[in-house]
């Protein structure tokens, strides 16, 4: 839309189970909040929606593992995150929560408007239910091998690893994560959005944005041209936390948490704007602008417009630009592992420091493709860029200004080259950063920002002033006064990016936040205007810090709690045997002699092994965990009388035993200190 009325951005619901880390913000809400500030500066209409996504298993699983209610756990992380978000200057219009009332409501509504239009096909289908935990298992109950990529750890609705959107029974090897079993099918009625039908719409929609970022765009397509194309979806789920179905026959059964989420994001604006807030869904100028980290594309890209469209009365997403995840320190961020950087402890860690973590996130945000946070570059960042550069500027110019017009801009006189390029540089920079930003490209977007720091640091330095004032005062008063432009500019333009130091700098320059349109000026300070002497705009980030957060990684144990939730997979016992069964077992330590990669073969290794009373050959399944280097010599225990096998036309005799953990990974089961080969375990 080239002149929208009125601008609607969401940011993602982050679930209220967790707090919210780097790799959230990066992701979503960091670039969501640049954007508005920056509408807002622009004079636009905006409203910023966002809140807790308080439904669903994720938020089941994590009270189960904490031994507490559901409801206690929306009402503990709902109160972190938001909190967290505020102090960190992210400005929501509103952070509602989909336990309210009002969404209760608007989500029923949106639903009953749907099945009286006849919009959901009925279907009662096979789905998975754990008999030992006596229930139906909601997708995120269920794991299995992914069957597009081959992760082992795929969920029933999604695989991280590849982003596929699946259904349970596509994958391989489920498993409960409530008991760890095997789960069966059993029949259950539910109500599902025919995506499939609905294919062609959404398709015609979808190519009416060519505009969106290719990684988002390049998702979508892929989606559509997928061999089995869209499916029907399930818009309801066999669970007791959620909102209930509201109709007839629909006993045990809630809204399915996708369903009822991104409605939320309707129901926030209702809260906003009471009466008011139909404009922002369903008045054809406004712009939807939906902030999603890039695991949420197919939901905000083809759910959610899909449920939109059938509903009739909506406008639908005109941009969503995802981002893709930002890892740390070379690793995927992982709450599991507790492998992250939450922003409650930094914002404590680093109090008053937010810009810092702001800048360093939005300059290396994984915006086109994934991208790594480093402590060493937050460090590097914040010393040599916002320090060194943009503080060191700034302050210099107080300084000066105060020492040498007690505080009191100049009159400039006659202009040099130097000058009027700084000067046209400060006039253009707007919009410059418009243009970025119209593109959703915030890192382009911040170094315009602070290219006009770096601009007024060199002029600084190759003027100097500080020389000039003993020779040449008309001189040093014009540098001066181009200077304080510069100060003035990005006191202005730094709102979106910086808030916290743009207004500090306004303060001390005594301006008010300004009109983006009246920023494209080189005259945001006239001669004579007052400013103070104020204060350094940044601090140093000290080696001692980096360790310290550094060292906190590194002690950061899994979260127990969540490795319950996640990995708790641990196989269950096997059917009784007898005595007799087990001793029939020849099982016997041996000495690994040699091992060598079986050709052609990606998983196998061939080893010769020493049991004592004979060299055997032995076929292994394990090239992908051991290099052969590094085990021969190893003593490990071996069935000795398993029938032999030809694998690969080579002929195995005896089976290495492994002790393989709920992560596929795999260890020698080994004697504790060295023993005869041969030895007999029993
Ligand atoms: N809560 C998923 C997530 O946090 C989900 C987003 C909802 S947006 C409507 O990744
Ligand atoms: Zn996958």
């Amino acid at each position: 839309m080239s002149n929208p009325k009125r601008y609607t951005v969401t940011a993602a619901l982050p679930y209220a189970n967790g707090p919210v880390h780097i790799g959230h913000l990066a992701g979503c809400y960091l670039p969501a909040d640049i954007y508005v500030r920056y509408l807002r500066q622009s004079g636009k209409d905006v409203k910023f929606i966002c809140g807790s996504d308080e439904h669903g298993a994720a938020i089941i699983m994590k009270a189960k593992a904490e031994g507490v209610s559901p409801q206690q756990i929306v009402d503990k992380y709902h109160g972190i995150m938001q909190q967290a978000f505020t102090d960190f200057g992210i400005s929501f219009d509103v952070y509602s929560r989909t336990s309210k009332k009002v969404h209760h409501d608007t989500a029923s509504e949106f639903f009953l408007k749907l099945y009286n239009k006849g919009c959901f096909e009925e279907k009662e289908t096979e789905q998975y239910y754990d008999a030992e935990a006596q229930q139906f298992l909601a997708d995120r109950y269920i794991e299995g091998t992914c069957p597009k990529c081959g992760n082992e750890n795929a969920y029933g609705d999604q695989c991280e690893n590849c982003g596929s959107s699946l259904s349970p029974t596509e994958l391989i090897n489920p498993r409960s994560k409530l008991s760890g079993a095997a789960p069966e099918l059993r029949k259950t009625k539910h109500w599902f959005l025919p995506l499939d039908h609905l294919s062609g719409k959404i398709k015609d929609f979808l190519l009416e944005h060519k505009d969106w970022k290719p990684n988002v765009f390049g998702q979508c397509m892929s989606w559509l041209d997928a061999a089995d194309g869209l499916q029907a979806r399930s818009m309801t789920r066999d669970l007791d936390w959620g909102i209930k179905v509201p109709i007839e026959g629909a006993d045990g059964k809630v809204l399915y948490v996708w369903f009822d989420a991104p409605i939320g994001y309707i129901s926030a604006t209702k809260e906003l704007m009471g009466a008011d807030w139909e404009k922002y869904w369903k008045d054809d100028e406004t712009e939807l602008v939906h902030f999603i980290g890039k695991d949420n594309i197919v939901f905000h890209c083809i759910i959610f417009p899909a449920m939109l469209m059938e509903h009739g009365e909506f406008i639908l997403p005109t941009q969503v630009p995802a981002n893709e995840f930002l890892n740390l320190e070379g690793q995927k961020i992982s709450t599991s592992r507790n492998w992250a950087v939450w922003l409650h402890e930094y914002l404590a860690d680093f109090k008053g420091n937010q810009d810092a973590l702001r800048y360093t996130l939005c300059a290396a945000a994984p915006e086109t493709k994934d991208n790594d946070f480093t402590w060493k570059d937050f460090q590097t960042r914040t010393n040599s860029e916002l320090v060194g550069i943009y503080g060191n500027f700034v302050n210099r110019v107080l300084v000066l200004m105060n020492k040498y017009y007690e505080g009191v801009l100049p009159t400039p006189n006659s202009l040099e080259p130097v000058d009027e390029e700084l000067l046209k540089e400060i006039e253009g920079t707007p919009a410059k950063i418009a243009a970025s930003l119209g593109k959703f490209r915030f890192r382009e977007a911040l170094a315009s920002y602070i290219n006009l720091a770096r601009m007024g640091n060199k002029y600084l330095a190759d003027e100097e002033p500080w020389k000039k004032i003993k020779t040449d005062g008309e001189r040093t008063a014009t540098i001066m006064y181009v200077a304080a432009q510069v100060c003035g500019q990005l006191s202005q333009l730094g709102d979106p990016f910086l808030p916290f130091t743009a207004a500090k700098l306004r303060s001390f320059l005594r301006l008010p936040l300004l009109d983006w349109d009246a920023c494209v000026s080189r005259e945001l300070l006239p001669a004579k205007a007052e400013i103070e002497k104020g204060d350094l705009l940044f601090e140093k980030v000290e080696d001692e810090a980096v360790e310290l957060q550094l060292q906190k990684l590194k002690n950061s144990k899994p979260n127990e709690v969540e490795v319950v939730e996640k990995d708790a997979v641990i196989e269950p016992v096997k059917e009784e045997v007898t005595f007799d069964d087990f001793s029939k077992m020849d099982i016997r330590i041996g000495t690994i002699l040699t091992a060598e990669k079986v050709k052609k073969a990606d998983k196998l290794l061939q080893l010769t092994v020493d049991l004592g009373m004979e060299v055997r050959t032995i076929v292994s399944g394990i090239a992908m965990h051991f290099k052969p280097e590094e085990i021969i010599g190893k003593q490990v225990s071996v069935l000795a009388n398993l029938a032999p096998r030809k694998i690969r036309g080579v002929e195995s005799k005896g089976m290495i035993l492994m002790a393989e953990n709920s992560a596929g990974e795999l260890t020698f089961a080994q004697p504790g200190s060295q023993v005869d080969n041969g030895s007999v375990i029993r």
